[in-house]
């Protein structure tokens, strides 16, 4: 690919030092990929396994020419130097997921996007929606404002000051 994409990466914790953490893959992603506008940082209940620790969640915008595939290799690789291990659904010092690749929609066995969950995870859209309110989900055709908006399930977000 020779066309720079604009990539959105949902980052998140809740094992150790949180917010070191997320600025320690902020850090490792700038390194590999240009970085572009940067979220603030909410604290989050846990969605899914209630019976974890609470989340710092945010999202970044990444301008990249890797492949989405690549990407996910790097992506993998900045969790595992954040001692992430393999266990899925278990506490996680780092999470990263890709939301969204340009206009891209890509399903495959080892990845999907948009990210399938996206949409109904205000720990993901509320972030998402303040740096890029007008994006258009290339899905469902409808722009994080709206997606936002129609969701009904926003609560356990806390914006940190
Ligand atoms: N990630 C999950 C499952 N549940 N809940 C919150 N609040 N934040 C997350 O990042 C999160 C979650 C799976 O990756
Ligand atoms: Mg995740
Ligand atoms: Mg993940």
């Amino acid at each position: 690919m020779t066309e720079t994409m604009t990539v959105y990466l949902g980052l998140g914790s809740n094992l150790g030092d949180r917010q070191e953490n997320l600025d320690r893959a902020l850090d490792y992603l700038s390194q590999r990929l240009r970085l572009g506008k940067v979220s603030p940082v909410y604290d989050t209940e846990p969605l899914g396994d209630t019976d974890q620790p609470h989340f710092l969640n945010m999202v970044c915008q990444v301008l990249t020419y890797l492949e989405p595939t690549a990407l996910l290799t790097l992506v993998k690789g900045i969790e595992k130097k954040l001692g992430r291990t393999g266990k899925s659904g278990a506490p996680r010092p780092i999470d990263i997921d890709i939301l969204l690749f340009g206009e891209q929609v890509i399903d495959t066995p080892d990845l999907v996007i948009p990210h399938p969950k996206m949409t109904d995870r205000a720990f993901a859209l509320i972030p998402l929606a303040e740096i890029a309110p007008d994006l258009v989900h290339p899905v469902s055709g409808q722009t994080i404002k709206q997606l936002l908006r129609d969701m009904t399930e926003k609560q356990g977000v806390l914006k940190l000051e």
